[in-house]
């Protein structure tokens, strides 16, 4: 039978000695894991077993041979035993631009190395790293079933050791017999879905002062439950904002535990949030002008052809337009994003004289207009409350610019966005032509009035 085996490649074994410690000294004294290491100099041909060179095309710092590495990882295969190891090789080389380490990935290699014919080769860099033909080498070759370059994350490290540790702790962990209790394999963070694990205590209940949630001491263990998951989704929303667009299986409390972290869902049933909202800046032209685009053509009656669409956004909605708009100061953009950065929705106002002298403009509701030419949500976060904020945003600047009433059109055939003004405050005084390509569209012009401004 053979046993999951992994070979370190390196030019300080001793930096490895920790594998002979706790979890992973036992599960390969126990003969449940083979894992040896290997000096990379033993595998030089010089006298002063060299394994680097100075870099072609110059620079800081010293470069590891190809030769010398593939020869190192080619001779795990015959170290020392009485025939060599036949099985495929995953070669896993540490370095900052591989791709992070995860959970899932520990345990991808987990299961590949529990079969009997693949083994693993960590080959642990240091100085500048390795010469950039091995891996693509390695991957011609016939033992080779894979090569994956890794990372822990956005960080230097002197070299791959710290990280082929970290590698090893969590992928022989999962290799069948080593955990005494799967089940708390099962429980942990990031095996089912990325949610970070909830806090733990234990004795004393009053630590000088220090008190355990009095819910962990009521013996309800539902509630306990229910503590532990609100706890777990809690520091995911404000610890890994990034995670939370990716959680499903919530059930009704999960959702009232996120929306109270201030995560939504939007129409189509995905997690919006923490949505930010921020004023548009020159170098969103581009963005704005496709954010536009796509919105604007969702928001036309189904039967406005794409030849007016098209016309529309080509004269309007273009990245030079929103450029002027963006160079304008009577005029303020307002972008919802998501935690990535990823625009989902716009506003644009507009106050001063062209606010007043824009078609449609209301007459008598005030000396100082403000209009909202545009407000559009991509549909993945309608639903969501980012129109509102929107608006809200939208109310503030322009009152804030001293204008007195905000007005805007809204397309007559399209109800939902005037009940969604109507909600926000806004109501109908009238009506306007609005053209789209070659086709008069009838307007609502509605109108709310604005709050009186502060000053700064
Ligand atoms: C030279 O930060 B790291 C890392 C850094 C390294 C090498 C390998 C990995 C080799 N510097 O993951």
């Amino acid at each position: 039978m053979s046993v999951p085996r992994l070979d370190v490649v390196t030019i300080f074994p001793d930096y490895l000695a920790p594998l002979d410690l706790s979890l992973l000294g036992k599960a390969r004294t126990g003969g449940l894991v083979d894992l040896r290491v290997h000096d990379l100099r033993a595998q030089t041909t010089d006298r002063h077993r060299t394994v680097d060179d100075a870099p072609f095309g110059g620079g800081a710092g010293m470069v590891m041979r190809p030769d010398v590495w593939e020869r190192a990882i080619a001779a795990t295969a015959v170290d020392g035993d009485a025939s060599p190891d036949e099985r495929e090789l995953v070669v896993l080389v540490p370095t900052p631009s591989g791709r992070p380490l995860t959970q899932a990935f520990a345990q991808e290699l987990a299961d590949e190395l529990a079969a009997p014919d693949v083994r693993a080769v960590i080959a642990c860099g240091r100085y500048e790293g390795i010469d950039a033909r091995l891996v693509p080498a390695l991957r011609e070759r016939a033992d080779v079933r894979r090569v994956v370059e890794f990372s822990l994350g956005d960080f230097v490290l002197n070299g791959g050791e710290v990280a082929a540790l970290a590698l090893l702790e969590a992928v022989v962990r999962l290799l069948p017999g080593v955990l005494g209790n799967p089940d708390s394999v099962v429980e942990e963070s990031f095996t089912h879905e990325a949610v970070l694990e909830y806090p733990v205590y234990t004795r004393p209940a009053d630590w000088d002062g220090h008190e355990v949630p009095p819910v962990l001491l009521s013996g309800d263990h539902a509630r306990v439950a229910r503590w532990r998951r609100e706890q777990s989704l809690r520091r995911t929303v404000e610890r890994r904002p990034e995670l939370v667009a990716r959680l499903d299986g919530l059930d009704e409390l999960d959702v009232v535990t996120l929306a109270e972290a201030g995560v939504v869902r939007g129409r189509h049933g995905r997690l919006i949030g923490p949505v930010t909202i921020r004023s548009a800046h020159e170098g969103d032209a581009a963005l704005l002008a496709d954010l536009a685009a796509t919105t604007f053509a969702l928001a036309c009656p189904a039967e406005t052809t794409m030849g007016d669409i098209r016309a529309h956004v080509a004269a309007h909605l273009s990245t030079e337009a929103f450029a002027r708009h963006l160079a304008d100061a009577d005029v303020t953009i307002v972008l919802a994003c998501d935690v990535g950065d990823v625009p989902l929705g716009y506003a644009l106002v507009r106050t001063g004289a062209s606010a007043a002298a824009d078609d449609g403009a209301p007459a008598g509701a005030g000396d100082a207009p403000a209009e909202l030419s545009k407000c559009y949500v991509l549909p993945r976060a309608q639903g969501a409350g980012v129109a509102r904020a929107l608006v809200a945003a939208v109310v503030e600047r322009a009152s804030r610019d001293g204008a007195d009433h905000l007005w805007l059109g809204v397309n007559g055939r399209n109800a939902g966005a005037a009940a969604f003004y109507a909600r926000a405050g806004f109501a109908v005084v009238g009506e306007r032509t609005y053209r789209v390509g070659e086709v008069d569209h009838r307007d609502h012009v509605m109108v709310r009035p604005l709050p009186a401004g502060v000053a700064d």
